[in-house]
């Protein structure tokens, strides 16, 4: 029987390369986002490619209610998942903390803290009945470092660090692995989320420099799952070549 991982931000960057890596591996897919379309044309090209099963589900995860009702109701096929990887986030905005957007805070915690945590609530409970499950958090190195302009995206971001040691901890017991994963600069559509459709800041960002690929996140991933029952990879951080850490990028311009 093939093992079933669940994705949340399966619509686009390392969202959607972890999906087809793990398609690749023969996993049935659970992808979940908000641009049900993209998932849709994804899930065909998945089940074509791979003869796997994919099933894509739309929810917002800052929307406690709805997140629990489409969790709530997956087909009994697709329930014992053994995978879950909290990847939807975002940052919105960049700028000094006395000059912050309380809404883009707000947005940021709600769907990189929060959004994490009711989607781990609400499948959680499976694994420890099952006891065994796999848990993989898309963190950053905005979670272990703070840069300016970065306040409340670091301090989300630490948050799910502190959340993974947290879950790793509490789940001992229960035989979960839990794993946190954090890179360095990816190109994905992020920078132009968080520079709200500013394409000229946006590819700015990745100027100068080979940022790494969400191609290569999803291959650390596919390292995490591969290893063997008694080994967990606590963590990882993987960063471009060409980025010693937050502050420090060299680029060529
Ligand atoms: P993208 O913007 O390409 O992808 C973000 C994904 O998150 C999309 O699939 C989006 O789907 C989903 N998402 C965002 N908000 C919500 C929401 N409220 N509800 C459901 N899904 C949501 O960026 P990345 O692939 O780069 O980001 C993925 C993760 O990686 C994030 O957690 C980010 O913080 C982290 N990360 C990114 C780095 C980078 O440099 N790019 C570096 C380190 C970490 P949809 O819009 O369809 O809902
Ligand atoms: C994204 C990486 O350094 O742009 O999490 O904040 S960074």
């Amino acid at each position: 029987m093939k093992k079933i991982a669940l994705i949340t931000g399966a619509s686009s960057g390392i969202g959607e390369a972890i999906a087809k890596i793990l398609a690749r591996n023969h996993y049935n897919l659970i992808i979940t986002g908000r641009r049900m379309e993209r998932l849709e044309k994804l899930a065909e090209s998945l089940i074509s490619t791979h003869k796997i099963e994919v099933l894509a589900l739309n929810f917002d995860v800052r929307d406690r209610n709805q997140t629990n009702d489409v969790l709530k109701n997956i087909p009994e096929n697709f329930k014992n998942i053994d995978i879950l990887v909290n990847n939807a986030g975002l940052a919105a905005g960049f700028g000094l903390i006395q000059d912050g957007s309380v809404d883009d805070w707000e947005t940021m915690l709600d769907t990189n803290v929060k959004g994490l945590l009711y989607v781990s609530r609400a499948l959680i409970p499976g694994m420890t009945e099952r006891k065994s499950g796999h848990i993989i958090n898309i963190s950053s190195i905005a979670g272990k470092e703070t840069y300016q302009s970065g306040n409340v995206y670091c301090a989300s971001k630490h948050a799910v660090e502190s959340l993974t040691k947290a879950m790793r901890i509490d789940l001992l017991s229960h035989g979960i692995k839990v794993t946190s994963i954090a890179p360095g600069m990816v190109e994905t559509e992020f920078a132009k989320v968080r520079f709200k459709g500013d394409e000229q800041a946006a590819s700015a960002v990745y100027k100068g420099f080979v940022p790494l690929a969400a191609q290569d996140v999803a291959e650390a991933l596919e390292f995490v799952v591969t290893r063997p029952a008694h080994v967990n990879i606590n963590e990882i951080l993987i960063m471009p070549t060409a980025q010693a850490n937050t502050a420090y990028v060299y680029k060529q311009l």
